[in-house]
């Protein structure tokens, strides 16, 4: 069974949470309170950080490496596109998450500025997702599991309006109704 080194209020935490639960793998959560971390967590990952996830015995940190890890050891349902081409579009968007990270943080600070920063980001995924219906293409799957974590936080904890990005709230109104994403929402709600 996998063991997840976890943290509620972490969103790349809820990346491998999501992908756990789409694929229906059983998992034992051992919450890890970041205030007040562990020793022992660093002997599992060097950072200090979460997530990290256990298989007998064999550990690996950093979620979009667990993300990739996960699509290959349970395939089924696949959460990659076919198309080489169309898996290197998901990969790019995952690789440049701090285009929508950055500004969540800045603004999530409060620093000058950030509030414009953060629409102008919110922009270009409202442009992009009003050309397609997830972020991947014509598919949900890893592009859409690794950027949804920040934007349900800057709805439900930072109170920024989605309503203002058609394209990008529809998308995620689409998403809330898979139960792993609703997991998710439920999880942000309780924090
Ligand atoms: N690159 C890491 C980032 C993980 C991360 O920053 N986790 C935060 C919680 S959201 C953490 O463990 N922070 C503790 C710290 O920075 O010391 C990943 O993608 O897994």
């Amino acid at each position: 069974m996998i063991t997840l080194y976890d943290a509620a209020r972490c969103p790349y935490c809820a990346r491998a949470r999501i992908v756990l639960a789409e694929k229906g793998i059983e998992l034992y959560v051992v919450e890890i309170d970041l205030s007040d971390r562990p020793a022992w967590l660093y002997e599992k990952n060097p950072t200090g950080r979460v997530p990290v996830i256990e298989e007998d015995g064999w550990v690996l940190p950093e979620s979009a490496v667990i993300m990739e890890y996960l699509e290959e050891r349970y395939p089924d349902p696949p959460l990659l596109p076919a198309d080489p081409a169309d898996r290197a579009a998901v990969r790019l968007l995952i690789f440049r998450d701090h285009e929508l990270t950055g500004p969540y943080y800045a603004f999530r600070r409060g620093e000058d500025g950030a509030d414009e920063q953060f629409d102008a980001a919110l922009s270009r995924f409202d442009a992009l997702l009003a050309e397609r219906p997830y972020l991947g293409g014509a598919e949900y799957g890893l592009a859409d599991i690794a950027l949804v974590p920040w934007l349900m936080r800057a709805r439900d904890m930072l109170g920024v309006d989605l309503g203002r990005f058609p394209a990008l709230a529809d998308w995620l109104a689409r998403l809330e109704e898979r139960p792993a994403v609703a997991a998710e929402a439920g999880i942000v709600a309780a924090l």
